[in-house]
């Protein structure tokens, strides 16, 4: 995908949450497409084909809004589902595989936290960085540690792809991290365990410059 669309994409991505507790991911979507998210990720730690109806629904409503629908680390699950693009972290599969399976048009998106990652990873097939987390968060139980605004800036300036600021990200420090570079801020928790999950989208879109839909 080109650099100016990408970065579009990138700037209010959700990612859903499969352990809320309230909202399932099908409707934690729905909510985030209708606030103006800008990208979909699937994501399930412990994924099995239970959920595979769960991902297919998410797929189609992603089509019917023309939202991209992207997987977290499953490459096969993303190639069953005809998704468009995926998502792979540093202990998955490296991003050229995922390019090999996804096709040309794919979008692949890597996790990078910090400037070690960022010289071993080869992002040649890589289109984004999910980098964080920048702040801190409960939701990924194993995440690397806190990065600040200044480790996102750091990535950002040495990025030849775009990057996406993921971690502890809400309407407060949104804006933050896009004048630290980041094209956009990729959120859980912020919408999917608010006490008002619809107008903490809403409140995310208008932080990240969008109207909604
Ligand atoms: N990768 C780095 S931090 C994180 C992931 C998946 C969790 C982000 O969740 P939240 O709730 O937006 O902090
Ligand atoms: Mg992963």
């Amino acid at each position: 995908m080109n650099p100016d669309n990408i970065r579009d994409v990138l700037r209010f991505y959700f990612i859903t949450d499969d352990a809320a507790g309230g909202m399932l991911p099908l409707a934690q979507a729905r909510v985030a497409i209708d606030a103006g998210a800008t990208v979909i990720q699937y994501r399930h730690k412990s994924f099995c084909l239970d959920s595979y109806e769960e991902v297919a629904a998410i797929r189609r409503l992603c089509r019917e809004r023309r939202v991209p629908f992207l997987v977290n680390d499953n490459i096969l699950l993303a190639k069953a589902v005809d998704a468009d693009g995926v998502h792979v972290g540093q202990d998955d599969a490296p991003p050229w595989q995922a390019r090999q399976i996804m096709g040309a048009e794919a979008i692949i998106g890597v996790s990078i936290s910090t400037m070690s990652e960022l010289e071993h990873t080869d992002l040649a097939a890589c289109d984004y960085i999910g980098m964080g987390p920048v702040f801190s968060t409960d939701t990924k139980t194993d995440a690397k540690p806190v990065q600040g605004l200044t480790g996102l800036r750091d990535i950002v300036n040495l990025s030849p792809v775009p990057v996406v600021a993921i971690g502890g990200i809400d309407s407060d420090n949104a804006a933050d991290c896009i004048a630290h570079g980041a094209a956009g801020v990729a959120v859980i928790s912020c919408i999917t365990r608010a006490a008002d999950p619809v107008r903490a989208a809403q409140t995310l879109a208008a932080a990240c410059g969008l109207g909604t839909r």
